[in-house]
């Protein structure tokens, strides 16, 4: 038995199930933990939907922006983007079926020496604090308010995260750090729509991972969402989104022993 922790998928299904043959995953023994971002940009987010959740006990998968951004879609709180090729989602027979399966996957995921989220997280979280936000926001997506959260999310959206503020505005912050962070400046708070690669951050700002005083420096993170890092692994740091979508790659890790197994995009 093995356990597998893989990258952004986004709907790239043919990679997908080329890297599971590459690495023999048998879904009886072996697990699979995916980083988030299953859905959205690529060409078949629905087959890579129906893969995870007929396999459900073999998979743990965390919630990324872009799963966020279908939960939306679906329920009817924001319009689609030009880049969303969600369609085929949307209008499947099995479709809410599929969104109460998405809904209902973790924030975070942590495990022995381990925590799994979509992007990042602030240097002021220690592990504990990362994984009482992220049961916060899981309980407000399985609950009776979902869509209002949802709406909030996207119509709201506050800025920065302060620990002290209103619960509701605290977990929509911290909502978006999981899922979206990439650098945070020099107050420790995350720079908003910042994507480019790790050495074009602006004077002051870091890469979150990289933050000197990260609290949550004593466990390993395993993350994706930022494509122009791509594969980044060190002893505490595993990144994988090694932008299958953007005709890249698509990558697993094991965590047993590290190996990194990769397969280019396959359309
Ligand atoms: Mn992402």
């Amino acid at each position: 038995m093995a356990t597998y922790a893989i990258g952004d998928i986004q709907g790239c299904f043919r990679s997908f199930e080329r890297l599971l043959t590459r690495i023999a995953f048998d879904p009886e023994a072996d697990r699979l933990w995916v980083v988030g971002d299953l859905v959205n940009r690529g060409p078949q987010s629905l087959e890579v939907l129906r893969w995870m959740r007929e396999h459900d006990e073999a998979v743990v998968a965390v919630l990324g922006n872009h799963d966020l951004h279908l939960l939306a879609r679906h329920a009817g709180v924001i319009q689609a983007s030009r880049s969303d090729t969600l369609a085929p989602v949307l209008e499947a027979p099995d479709v809410d079926a599929l969104i109460e399966w998405l809904a209902a996957r973790p924030i975070a995921h942590a495990d022995g020496d381990l925590l799994m989220i979509h992007a990042g997280l602030l240097p002021t979280w220690s592990r504990e604090t990362a994984i009482a936000l992220a049961s916060e926001i899981e309980a407000e997506l399985r609950g009776p308010y979902r869509t209002d959260f949802l709406h909030a999310l996207y119509h709201e959206r506050p800025k920065r995260f302060r620990p002290n503020q209103h619960l509701r505005n605290r977990r929509l912050a911290a909502a978006a750090v999981f899922t979206r962070l990439r650098a945070v400046d020099a107050e420790g708070q995350m720079v908003p729509r910042f994507k480019g690669p790790p050495d074009s951050v602006c004077d002051g700002q870091v890469p979150w991972f990289l933050h000197p005083e990260r609290k949550s420096a004593d466990t390993t993170i395993v993350f994706g969402h930022w494509a122009t890092l791509g594969l980044w692994i060190d002893d505490r740091v595993v990144a994988l989104d090694s932008g299958c979508v953007w005709g890249g790659s698509l990558t697993a890790f094991r965590l047993e022993d590290r190996a990194v197994f990769s397969v280019p995009v396959t359309r």
